[in-house]
């Protein structure tokens, strides 16, 4: 077993307000709320504020620690974040997945900071990075870091609904907070920046990769990347003009040329067509399948954009190659060609470099886990600022739901005991019917997830069912606490 599985008992064990709380507010009121929010949220994730804090009082506090103009969702992650190093300080060798995705908030009135989306409605944008384990396993330790941003509004205005525009004077009756927001950044800036400090935080103290898809292929990032001697996997993007041996070429034709050095079968997951990144590419729909794929590699000298001279001058990486050489009929075929610092000399090497990629999975399940798990996007509060913040405090809770939903699909062989304590498998067993003895990991949470209304023959558990199951148990083992509680009280009389 890797050193990161043996620790997941005890990171699921401490509660995750814990590592809250320990954050950098500046003042221990303020630890005290955002460990209470993050307590009362992480039991019930897509629960209103209003409905997931018991009395008025500890409300009003949540609602005046949102708003609060001194505190950012940077200090409301910190303790997270520390507690992500600290993980991957525990595991040695991480692989950390960068992206970015948009948050969308419906409604007909403006909410103040916001800004325009790839589809209609008001929005922000925020980019991550993702820590998970990088020995075998794949299991998730947290986020790094991230950024968040908002686009500015154009002359136009901001288009709200298929029938509501804001004209850009109207905003000023909501003025931005002006303090608070950065400014759209350009591209490569925030890919860059949030590499750039985790390669600092992380010095010395653990190894790790970075790994990004297209977007992240940016001749800067590359160019930092090799400077500061950063690991990397990064999808390219781009063909740009190389070398090999000597000779001036392009990167995809190079990789084309070289032979297949082996060939594997990989599960694709499902993708919906008309989803447009924000970077404005649309991907075309693909259906989940299982894919025979090849792959090949080669070394080449990436040259400087700017330079149009023949030397040899830029930046030396390895180039894989992934491709499909017979696709089904009417899908799209796969081709990947990768970037990596990762040794490429034998096929199994290769092969790891593929697998680093394929990590990039987890990911979007975390975006999935703060949308859909935490249901962020149909959150209420009427600000950048107030939106951001409650979204900083839903990353830990985010990264728990990940946690359990990648165990089941990870480990779902491994002893039950790689999650759970033995009091929390007694309660399983007593909430779920013909669970055996000893039972695996995928038993134990998909009787759970039954009993948050998961039907088998639905395919894998959901969040929310799998979540639900989940927090009954923690309600019973609560009741049993209490219990055992009273019972030693009264033995004591
Ligand atoms: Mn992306």
């Amino acid at each position: 077993m890797s050193k990161a599985s043996e620790n997941v008992s005890e990171w699921l064990r401490q509660p995750v307000e814990q590592e809250v709380a320990q954050g950098e507010l500046g003042d221990a009121r303020r630890n005290r709320v955002a460990g209470q929010i993050v307590a009362r949220l992480s039991q019930q994730p897509t629960a209103s504020l209003a409905n997931a804090l018991e009395d008025e009082a500890s409300l009003e506090a949540a609602y005046r620690l949102l708003n609060n103009e001194a505190v950012g969702w940077q200090d409301l992650m910190s303790g997270h974040v520390r507690a992500t190093l600290e993980r991957a300080c525990q595991v040695g060798q991480c692989l950390v997945i960068h992206d970015t995705t948009e948050f969308v908030f419906a409604g007909n009135s403006y909410r103040a900071g916001l800004g325009p989306t790839t589809t209609l409605g008001q929005g922000f944008f925020v980019h991550a990075a993702l820590a998970v384990s990088a020995q075998g396993e794949r299991i998730p330790l947290g986020t790094l870091g991230a950024e968040f941003y908002t686009r500015p509004v154009g002359p136009k205005g901001l288009r709200l609904g298929p029938h509501r525009r804001v004209k850009p004077h109207q905003l000023s009756q909501h003025p931005p907070e002006a303090g608070n927001i950065p400014p759209w950044p350009k591209q490569s800036r925030r890919w860059l920046e949030l590499m750039q400090s985790i390669e600092q935080q992380r010095a010395g103290r653990f190894e790790c990769i970075h790994v990004m898809d297209r977007e992240g292929d940016i001749y800067e990032v590359l160019q930092a990347a090799t400077q500061f001697q950063a690991r990397f996997v990064i999808r390219a993007c781009q063909d740009r003009a190389a070398f090999h041996q000597g000779e001036l070429t392009h990167l995809f034709e190079l990789a084309r040329q070289q032979p297949a050095q082996g060939q594997r079968h990989i599960e694709l997951s499902e993708r919906s067509g008309t989803a447009r990144t924000y970077g404005g590419k649309s991907h075309p729909e693909r259906q989940a399948r299982q894919a025979t794929v090849a792959f090949s590699s080669t070394t080449a000298c990436l040259r400087k954009p700017d330079s149009k001279g023949r030397t040899p001058v830029g930046i030396e990486v390895n180039l894989v190659r992934v491709w499909e050489p017979r696709p089904p009929a009417a899908q799209p075929a796969v081709e990947w060609f990768l970037l990596t610092t990762e040794p490429i000399h034998t096929a199994l090497e290769v092969q790891r470099v593929v697998d680093i990629y394929r990590a990039r999975w987890l990911i979007e399940e975390f975006f999935k886990a703060l949308k859909t798990g935490c249901a962020v996007e149909v959150r209420q509060h009427e600000s950048f600022h107030a939106l951001s913040n409650i979204l900083g405090l839903c990353m830990p809770i985010a990264w728990r739901l990940l946690l359990l939903r990648a165990l089941e699909r990870t480990h779902p062989t491994a002893p039950a005991s790689l999650a759970f304590t033995p009091r929390q498998l007694l309660i399983v067993a007593h909430l779920a019917k013909n669970l055996p003895t000893a039972p695996t990991l995928a038993q134990a949470l998909g009787a759970l997830a039954r009993r948050g209304g998961h039907l088998k023959r639905n395919g894998p558990p959901g969040w929310q069912t799998l979540w639900r199951g989940y927090r009954e148990l923690l309600l019973v083992e609560n009741g049993w606490m209490l219990a055992e509680k009273r019972r030693s009280r009264s033995k004591n009389l």
